[in-house]
């Protein structure tokens, strides 16, 4: 029998000479991580020199077999490392966010243009040139986690402004107004969205009997969802979408002068959007699309920005402009009747480094302030005031998810919040609540620039009310119509056909052409004829108001009015042995610099070559899908070769062509769009003699988006 030192005898130390082992200290220089905020007790060594250990620090000897009594004998109760191993990936997902589960996060700063002040006192807006980290996660509504991007569907725009001051969470959407007026509907809407409970069908999708049940009999949202008809519910990318606080806040000036506000945020690439085949296609071939999309534009340092603006109205006793009730969440407020003025400029240039860490525990909440800026009454914010921290607690487990990195404040967080779930702080002191004498009364509060509440009037009978300010259901759904071009009603038609199409009951589908009946006749007339059946009578319905008769409003149009910029737009080039290869040469070097992508298409993988040049293929006719490419070139050279003769290359050109993108060819590149019946004299199709000629009709295209003239003729409509 051994003794019982033997495992730690000499043969031991043999086997592991101590001078070989490094020392904990000598791994794990203190270098300061803010991911990692203890310097003394680091998680992980260098580089290099990383060794695997439990929960605790111990050093693991082998993590791919349990400890067992024999070699083929049972696995024994006292393998920790086992048990520890298994029970962590057992408890590794969390609750889902019950809305907004799919989401991509990613870090930037936001610089104060300094214009602001005179209407707030925030510092991060009111101080010229101020830079304020922030994190922002945008998300699908929907959906589960693993939906696909591009459903269409509204999408969040959250964005967390570490600032000197405390945070402020600007928890908006890419549209500016909502479903309904009060929070005590929003379960209501949102089991109506979500997948039917028997079958949990359909996912991450409007196009079906309950949700058109809900918003045909609350017509409140008439206007919001003719906004999820529209072009907006399928951006391009989330870098072309346009961010709303959709509620008026309140924001106070140094001076104690208030105003009533809405806030906008205006992408630096413009507003655009997918088609909705494209859309649908896109889920299939990459249901990452967005994230993916977001998170390569900032590793090629095409980094997305954003202007952040105000509406700034006077802070009148009844809080409505121009007849618009500013506390009713259905409403905008035109920006041809309050100019968006541009306060900072937000650009996101740092993509997560764990995407449960950050992007999935970031925990938004819209009563997240700082002294000058304020909530208003309007009832569906309210609600939200108590929804985000009660969500906050189920999903992250305790009240102490302010403690997590992604989370935690940059300004002094010293409050009197103790223990719970979590707690990560190792808190001292005894008087842990206020006035105290033990502890000089620290900390102190501080009544003169700590956040103060407006002491904002309140009166009124208790009650459950309907305000008449809050029945005009139609007057902002017309507006949003008449303000569209005929090409974007034309998808709105498209939209709401498809989605009614996809309900089986007749009464729904009768009921919500009655509704667009009462909006307007002739989209009530285009959506009965796709659907086959009569045009019901206007809807009506006690206590409701309107359409009264409202002015487009230019502003809501996406159609471009001038050559936008092209930063990430990707250009797939099909090439094959033996052809020109010049042109993806020109082109990246002439698209590179302002942060387009220009990927080689090819029949088979590996490289191309012709001559004296050899390509690296990025994505074959297998791998590839039109979805991919804002344009499509097809270089000289790829006729009768297996490219182009390929029937997938057929489906690549007549997708693109459908989908309004710019097609270019160059010399006998001609025959292959000539074999899908294009010969360069469509809107947006070009044929050139040699690929010089390729870049300049390209970048033009390129910089409108599509080719606006196709997609109006392809639905039949012009303009
Ligand atoms: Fe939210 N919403 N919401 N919402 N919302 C959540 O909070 C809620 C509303 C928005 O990326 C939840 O942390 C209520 C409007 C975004 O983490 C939850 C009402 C707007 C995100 C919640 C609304 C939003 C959420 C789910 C009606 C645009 C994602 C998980 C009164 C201004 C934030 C969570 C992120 C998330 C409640 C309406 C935007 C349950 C009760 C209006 C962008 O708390």
């Amino acid at each position: 029998m051994r003794s019982c030192s033997a495992g730690g005898g000499p043969e031991a130390a043999r086997a592991h000479p101590p001078e070989q082992e490094a020392t904990v200290a000598e791994q794990t220089p203190p270098t300061y991580d803010p991911r990692h905020p203890s310097p003394e007790h680091p998680r992980r060594g260098e580089a290099g020199s990383r060794r695997l250990t439990t929960a605790q620090g111990l050093r693991v000897d082998d993590t791919d077999r349990s400890l067992t009594a024999g070699p083929r004998g049972p696995v024994l109760l006292e393998d920790h490392h086992l048990r520890e191993k298994i029970t962590h990936f057992d408890h590794e997902r969390i609750p889902e966010r019950v809305v907004h589960a799919r989401g991509y996060g990613a870090r930037g700063t936001f610089r104060a243009y300094g214009n602001a002040a005179s209407v707030t006192k925030a510092a991060f807006l009111a101080t010229a040139d101020e830079e304020t980290e922030v994190f922002v996660r945008f998300s699908t509504v929907l959906g589960s986690r693993g939906s696909a991007d591009t459903v269409r569907d509204v999408r969040g725009f959250a964005t967390k402004f570490f600032t000197r001051e405390g945070v402020f969470d600007l928890v908006g959407n890419n549209m500016p107004v909502f479903f309904v007026q009060d929070a005590i509907k929003f379960p209501d809407i949102i089991h109506a969205g979500k997948p039917h409970p028997h079958r949990e069908i359909p996912q991450a999708q409007t196009a079906h009997d309950t949700f058109w049940d809900f918003v045909s009999q609350h017509t409140e949202s008439a206007h919001m969802v003719m906004w999820a008809m529209s072009d907006r519910a399928i951006p391009r990318s989330y870098r072309t979408m346009e961010g709303f606080g959709v509620h008026t806040f309140r924001l106070e000036a140094a001076d104690g002068t208030t105003s009533l506000v809405k806030l906008h945020w205006k992408p630096l690439l413009g507003t655009h959007s997918q088609v909705w085949e494209e859309a649908q296609i896109t889920q299939g071939a990459d249901p990452d699309f967005h994230r993916r999309d977001l998170a390569e534009a900032i590793d090629s340092g095409a980094f997305p920005q954003w202007e952040l603006g105000l509406q700034v109205m006077p802070d009148t006793p009844d809080e409505t402009f121009e007849g618009i009730d500013l506390l009713d969440p259905t409403n905008i407020v035109p920006e041809e009747l309050c100019p968006v003025q541009r306060v900072g400029l937000l650009t996101l240039h740092q993509n997560p480094d764990n995407y449960f860490a950050e992007t999935e525990q970031v925990a938004f909440h819209v009563g997240h302030l700082v002294p000058g800026i304020h909530v208003t009454n309007d009832p569906l914010m309210q609600g939200r005031l108590f929804s985000y921290l009660d969500t906050q607690l189920s999903r992250l487990g305790g009240p102490n998810f302010a403690q997590l990195p992604v989370n935690r404040p940059r300004a002094e967080v010293d409050s009197n919040l103790r223990d719970g779930m979590h707690q990560t702080e190792v808190h001292t002191g005894v008087a842990v609540y206020k006035p105290n004498a033990v502890e000089d009364d620290e900390p102190t509060a501080s009544p003169e620039d700590g956040f103060v509440t407006l002491p904002t009037p309140v009166s009124g009978e208790k009650g459950r009310h309907h305000p008449v300010s809050f029945r005009d259901h139609f007057t902002q759904a017309r507006l949003f119509w008449v303000s569209m071009s005929p090409v974007e009603q034309a998808h709105i038609v498209e939209a709401y056909t498809f989605e009614l199409g996809k309900c089986f009951s007749q009464e729904i589908r009768t009921r919500e052409l009655s509704v667009l009946a009462r909006i307007d006749t002739d989209l009530a007339a285009r959506v009965a004829a796709g659907l086959g059946v009569p045009v019901p009578p206007p809807l009506e319905k006690e206590g409701v108001t309107g359409p009264e008769e409202a002015e487009p409003s230019p502003a809501l149009s996406q159609l471009p009015t001038e050559p936008g910029r092209v930063d990430g737009r990707v250009v797939g080039v099909l090439v094959a042995d033996g052809g020109d290869l010049s042109v993806v040469e020109r082109l990246r070097s002439a698209l590179g610099d302002d942060g387009a992508v220009v990927r080689v298409v090819a029949a088979h993988g590996g490289e191309v070559t012709s001559a004296d040049t050899a390509l690296t293929v990025e994505r074959t006719l297998l791998t590839t899908r039109s979805v991919e490419y804002d344009a499509v070139v097809v270089a000289d050279g790829t006729a009768g070769t297996p490219a182009g003769d390929d029937a997938r290359t057929a489906v690549l050109i007549q997708e693109a062509f459908r989908h309004g993108k710019p097609i270019l060819a160059s010399g006998d590149g001609a025959q292959v769009l000539a074999a899908v019946g294009l010969n360069g004299r469509e809107p947006g199709v070009h044929v050139v003699e040699q690929a010089a000629d390729v870049l300049g009709p390209l970048r033009q295209d390129l910089a409108m988006h599509r080719s606006w003239e196709r997609l109006a003729a392809l639905a039949g409509v012009t303009g």
